[in-house]
């Protein structure tokens, strides 16, 4: 498996519209894109950051993944997201591995990437998310 960067960070925030202003006014990054991933029941602000994106998440619905975060441990890191050239080969990998897999098979993301979420209890309490971009030329 060849992991080549940190695709994005995913940020859990309470109030999307307050997060975004700090990004913006305060660490002076530029929102490039807003979109709800409706099956997510999260609405995202983008950011870039050299080959990195900052991905803030604020729940839509109190019972989906990020509501439940939050209710628990408040704002704060949601999880990691590295990119990586083969996605299906990947998760293969990690399952011989023993890594509890979310989604064993790719799914879609935000902004057309292909996705699958690994379980925080197998690795080291950091969920963690491979992305890989079915655009990108390998
Ligand atoms: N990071 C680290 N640990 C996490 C976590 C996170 N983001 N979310 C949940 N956990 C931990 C909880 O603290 C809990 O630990 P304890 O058992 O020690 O208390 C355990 O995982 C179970 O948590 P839960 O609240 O009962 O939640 P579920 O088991 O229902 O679901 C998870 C947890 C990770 C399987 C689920 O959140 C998931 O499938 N996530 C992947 C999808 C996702 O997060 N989507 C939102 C982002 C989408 C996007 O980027 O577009």
């Amino acid at each position: 498996m060849k992991l080549s960067h940190i695709e994005h960070i995913g940020i859990a925030v309470k109030d999307l519209k307050s997060a975004v202003a700090y990004y913006e006014n305060v660490l002076g990054l530029k929102c490039y894109a807003v979109e709800e991933v409706s099956d997510q029941k999260v609405r995202t602000a983008f950011f870039q950051i050299g080959q990195t994106k900052i991905e803030l998440l604020e729940s839509t619905d109190a019972e989906g993944s990020v509501g439940k975060f939050i209710e628990k441990r408040g704002e704060g890191i949601h999880h990691i997201a590295y990119a990586v050239d083969d996605l299906s080969a990947a998760l293969s990998e990690l399952e011989s591995q023993s890594v509890q897999l979310i989604d064993k098979q790719p799914r879609k993301g935000a902004e057309g990437l292909h996705i699958a979420f690994l379980h925080p209890k197998s690795t080291g309490g950091v969920l963690t998310e491979l992305c890989e971009n079915p655009n990108k030329t390998k």
